[in-house]
């Protein structure tokens, strides 16, 4: 993991940065409302100041074109404490001529975000859609350079205002392949990727960096899996990779699915932030807003929910009425059942602190893999370690089985993805893991046990 600049007083994503957010942001948004606050004693009667008690943070799409509209601004700045600019920063919209960058509407939206203490996710520096049309025409090496001059000059100007950046958005197919989706970006080359967030880790070392997609909410589908593998390969490669936002655009055709959790929760464990980044549910049931919410706050690393839009009439999708403000501006029943969830919620919790041992160990230990709870499409595994109390323990799945969770140790995994290291953490001598078996269900093997 990459250093965070000491003087940057960005609010930080996630329960490590509470402290940080305390603190630094306590400086930036005690002018605004002390509210936001983590720690207040009282339930919040807005989002926002409900989320921030909880350490997180609860934010919407804003279109610059709306802020002159009363109704919408007034509920923006009472409810909600981060902004993701609906268009403004898309490609189209900041280099609309190769080299011609145009920043206007964009820092409209963030000047009235930071001036009134939200924070801002940047959305987005690299997408198949919404390019220029000089972008579009554009292929190979020439096409790549364009793309990393955009990422590089984008998140510069943006340097020190936004606390994260989409760096690519929706770079996977839909359906059953789990691959990459095909567009003049993927066709330069698989590690296109990867070179978007090395340029945009460059610009913006404080900013943190997000792959963001839809249709990934289901943790069973073969797009989701994809993603998670490009993640795990990316952590285990040192590729500057900090959060995964999850769309979660809930329709009739694309249902909340109760999995939800098991997504928030698996991609987490990869050693990400994990963010709702464009919530809105198709009728907005109070119910599934509320079981949204309460995933993301079951899961330690979810730092927030971001709903994309206010009111039913500024949605994408309107006609579906799925936010949390009917078109009056009023609030509607999934509001309060959302409020009700953050105020419900607990605040995560900071890693609990270790003891390094006072006589170091040495040798050998054995570990002694059991057979867990088996769903049809996974298993669960334990593995209980004897003779040591700070161990090394390898374990290897047969692919294409795939490691999909992980808990009471700490993992990491060889470039195959099959070989996963786990290392003691504090928590104890049994470790254990979820192995989805893609159709093959052997049992995973211990390779070694080593005490430190
Ligand atoms: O809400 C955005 C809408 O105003 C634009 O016309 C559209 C153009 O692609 O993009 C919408 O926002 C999308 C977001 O940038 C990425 N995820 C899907 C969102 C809904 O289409």
């Amino acid at each position: 993991m990459i250093e965070r600049c000491q003087e940057d007083t960005r609010p930080r994503f996630g329960p490590r940065a509470r402290t940080a957010v305390g603190l630094a942001a306590a400086a930036l948004l005690a002018a605004t409302s002390a509210a936001f606050l983590p720690g207040t004693a009282s339930a919040g009667t807005t989002l926002g100041a409900s989320a921030a008690e909880k350490g997180r943070y609860f934010g919407t799409a804003v279109a610059a074109s709306r802020l002159s509209d009363s109704t919408y601004s007034t509920i923006l700045n009472r409810e909600f404490n981060m902004v993701t600019p609906e268009n403004e920063m898309k490609i189209d919209a900041t280099e609309p001529q190769q080299g011609r960058f145009s920043y206007g509407a964009a820092d409209q939206i963030v000047n009235h975000a930071r001036s009134r203490g939200m924070s801002v996710r940047g959305h987005t520096l690299a997408w198949h859609s919404q390019q220029p049309p000089w972008m579009e025409s554009m292929s190979g090496s020439a096409l790549r350079s364009a793309m990393l001059n955009h990422v590089t000059q984008v998140a510069t100007h943006f340097r020190g205002q936004v606390v994260a950046w989409d760096v690519v958005n929706e770079a996977f197919a839909d359906g059953s392949s789990g691959a990459r989706r095909d567009s003049n970006l993927q066709r330069t080359g698989n590690d296109w990727i990867e070179a978007a967030f090395r340029a945009a880790r460059a610009a913006d070392p404080g900013a943190k960096l997000c792959y963001n997609d839809y249709n990934t909410d289901n943790w069973t589908h073969a797009k989701t899996q994809g993603v998670y593998n490009m993640v795990r390969d990316f952590k285990s490669r040192g590729v500057p990779i900090d959060c995964v936002g999850f769309q979660s655009h809930f329709n009739n055709d694309s249902p909340y699915v109760s999995n939800y959790r098991t997504t928030l929760s698996s991609f987490a464990a990869l050693g990400v932030d994990v963010q709702v980044t464009e919530l809105d549910i198709q009728g907005a049931p109070a119910n599934t807003y509320r079981s949204v919410v309460e995933d993301c706050l079951a899961v330690a690393r979810c730092n927030g929910v971001t709903v994309w839009g206010i009111r039913d009439s500024d949605s994408w999708r309107a006609s579906q009425t799925p936010l949390l403000f009917n078109s009056s501006g009023q609030k509607k029943a999934a509001y309060d059942a959302v409020l009700a969830a953050l105020n419900n919620g607990t605040a995560p919790t900071d890693p609990p602190t270790t003891t390094p041992p006072t006589t170091p160990p040495s040798g050998s230990c054995t570990a002694t893999l059991q057979d867990g709870t088996r769903w049809g499409d996974r298993f669960n595994s334990s593995v209980t370690v004897s003779g040591a109390s700070n161990w090394t323990v390898v374990v290897a799945v047969t692919p294409p089985q795939k490691v999909s969770s992980t808990w009471s140790g700490s993992p990491s995994w060889d470039t195959s993805g099959n070989v996963m290291t786990m290392r003691s953490n504090g928590s104890g001598n049994v470790f254990g893991f979820t192995t989805m078996a893609n159709g093959n269900w052997n049992r995973p093997v211990v390779q070694s046990c080593t005490a430190s």
